[in-house]
């Protein structure tokens, strides 16, 4: 075998490079200024890790988008935790799709598209008013030897499209799943910053690695109906194993908040902002922690000089100006019976004293 003809293999074979995006799981230059940035920290756990396949928690930290090449592609920087936690990406590029889930869509990854529908009971996933999904992607990781699966399907509006595995892969470009209709996704589960554990206000900015997706735009024209596609909306989220119990990692971000639960009983209209965002926005800067820690705001994220530099009044005797203790205040100990800040003797004598005393 000649050379040149090694050489046209290996671009043959090539196939996550595409001519402006490489589709490896880190933000490239192309996509310029992330169309969102995640506010709220992660309750799904901070990943600790670094390493670009194991995670120890779920974070997306922000969105950007880009449509070129044919392609929509989508980087959304974060962590996906390796113990099969789902990343749910649904994109409305298209007239016509589904703003509740239905139940009849195809049957993918163990039928976690249809756990977020309606029940036969008029639940169902709802998106904020506008957004009619018109396909889903959901990628996953995990495994003692570590690998991604990725999944995918069309959201007809009377149900009823058509979805498939789209393959598994490993970590960064060498590891991207590649699926038969040219489908592609990557991760890089590096980041070891962004948010952090929490359910207040946080701050995504920065991160340059999580998960990639490129979609080819032909795969959205099922029915020859599709037209141009020049901008798309895209909403995603991180969800649980079994796609039945969604974090508070939504984007756009829910401005401080605990875990969503299970999905088909959520209705991002009634959330505050927006729950998706469009190719072409620019994101807004990160919401001030303003007064964390004087506003009952939970601030994992702050140090108590942080909260000070806020505006905080720290009183000197553990507690800030509204009486909250600050986010280090030590624990008060476990024994310590009489409260006098130390397990001693006098805490068994009280102990003793009140011995065989009921209430
Ligand atoms: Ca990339
Ligand atoms: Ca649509
Ligand atoms: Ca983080
Ligand atoms: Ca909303």
């Amino acid at each position: 075998m000649n050379y040149t003809l090694i050489t046209t293999l290996t671009l043959g074979f090539a196939a996550t490079a595409f001519a402006q995006v490489v589709v490896d799981g880190a933000l490239d230059a192309e996509y310029g200024l992330p169309n969102a940035v995640q506010n709220t920290q992660t309750a799904f756990g901070d990943s600790t890790i670094g390493m670009p396949d194991f995670a120890n928690g779920s974070e997306i930290d922000g969105g950007h988008s880009l449509i070129a090449d044919g392609y929509l592609y989508i980087f959304l920087p974060g962590n996906l935790e390796s113990v099969f936690n789902k990343i749910d990406i649904f994109i409305d590029a298209r007239a016509g799709g589904q703003n509740t889930l239905r139940a009849d869509n195809p049957d993918v990854d163990f039928d976690g598209l249809n756990r977020m529908g309606d029940d036969g009971t008029g639940n169902g996933l709802t998106f904020d008013a506008g957004f009619e999904a018109d396909m889903w992607v959901s990628m996953t990781c995990g495994g003692e030897v570590f690998a991604t699966y990725g999944s995918y399907a069309e959201l007809h509006t009377t149900g009823a499209g058509f979805g498939m595995p789209v393959g598994a892969g490993t970590s960064g470009e060498a590891g991207a799943i590649v699926g038969k209709t040219g489908l592609t996704l990557a991760l890089d589960n590096s980041n070891i910053a962004g948010v952090g554990y929490g359910e207040g206000i946080g701050c995504g900015e920065g991160v340059v690695t999580g998960v990639e997706v490129a979609i080819p735009l032909y795969l959205f024209d099922w029915d020859g109906a599709a037209g141009d596609i020049t901008s798309a909306k895209i909403c995603a989220f991180i969800n649980n194993s079994g796609h039945d119990y969604m974090s508070n990692q939504v984007i756009g971000g829910l401005g401080g908040s605990v875990n969503l639960g299970d999905p088909r009983n959520i209705n991002f209209d009634l959330l505050d902002g927006n729950q998706f965002f469009t190719v072409g926005d620019v994101a807004g800067p990160c919401p001030p922690p303003t007064g964390a820690c004087c506003l009952d705001v939970s601030c994992s994220d702050l140090s108590d000089a942080d909260c000070v530099a806020l505006g905080g009044t720290y009183n000197g005797d553990g507690t800030f100006c509204n009486g909250n203790p600050p986010p280090c205040a030590p624990q008060p100990c476990e024994g310590d019976i009489n409260g006098d800040g130390t397990v001693d003797v006098s805490d068994i004598l009280t102990v003793i004293g009140n011995w065989g005393c009921t209430q």
